[in-house]
């Protein structure tokens, strides 16, 4: 099914690079592949809860995934349908309004509280790390303890630092080895490769000399 959420040409990030491809995960909007991408990210969870790698110790049992505004929103939410039907998990999810809401129950927070709560953040891309840190500030403010990221995509780019990997730093924040990804970019430039879309790979590859990690 294709749904146009991986586009080529000259885009600017919100950490200013310019970058020769953009995952707009907002278009993964339709009901079965939002099926697909539920189980791609509880299968990523599953898998990182039983890594039998004896230098990463494996993704701890969580009790909230945790959403943030926008585009994670209904990621987390259908995530946490199929680990209950198709893996007999059973978490809450949580996610952020944008703007605090003064009235009625208040507060920024949507879904389960996170105070004492184990939480797994799920988030669509991770370039710079700007986004996924502003979440796991937010869930450290509302008294949960991160205990997990997992992305759709991990762009695999160096952070702000311009020196180490957005994953080693952020790992740095939530413990080794807890930052998961369905897809990294080393996949697209593979499966472009595969698919013969050599202008493609050559745009990405430079891209990758430049911004791509390094540690
Ligand atoms: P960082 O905050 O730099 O990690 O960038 C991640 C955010 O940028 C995502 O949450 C998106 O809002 C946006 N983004 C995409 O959606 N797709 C991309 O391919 C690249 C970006 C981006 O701006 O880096």
């Amino acid at each position: 099914m294709v749904c146009g959420a991986l586009k080529f040409g000259r885009f600017t990030l919100k950490s200013g690079r310019t970058s020769p491809y953009f995952f707009n995960a907002g278009l993964l909007s339709s009901g079965p592949i939002l099926a697909i991408l539920s189980e791609a990210y509880a299968g990523t969870i599953v898998a990182a809860q039983q890594s039998s790698d004896s230098n990463i110790s494996p993704l701890p049992s969580f009790d909230v995934l945790f959403g943030p505004a926008y585009k994670a929103i209904p990621f987390a939410a259908s995530t946490a349908l199929t680990l209950h039907t198709a893996h007999s998990i059973s978490v809450g999810f949580a996610y952020n309004r944008k703007e605090a809401k003064d009235h009625g129950e208040g507060g920024s927070i949507v879904g389960v509280p996170l105070k004492g709560q184990k939480v797994v953040i799920l988030d669509d891309v991770m370039t710079a790390g700007t986004a996924v840190r502003e979440a796991i500030e937010l869930v450290r403010k509302e008294g949960g303890e991160v205990v997990g990221v997992v992305q759709c995509l991990d762009r695999e780019e160096v952070g702000k630092d311009g020196v180490s990997s957005t994953t080693r730093e952020v790992e740095k924040l939530i413990g080794a080895g807890r930052v998961k990804a369905i897809l990294r970019m080393r996949d697209l430039i593979e499966w472009l490769a595969r698919e013969g879309r050599t202008t493609e790979v050559e745009a990405m590859r430079e891209y990758r000399e430049k911004y791509g990690l390094k540690d």
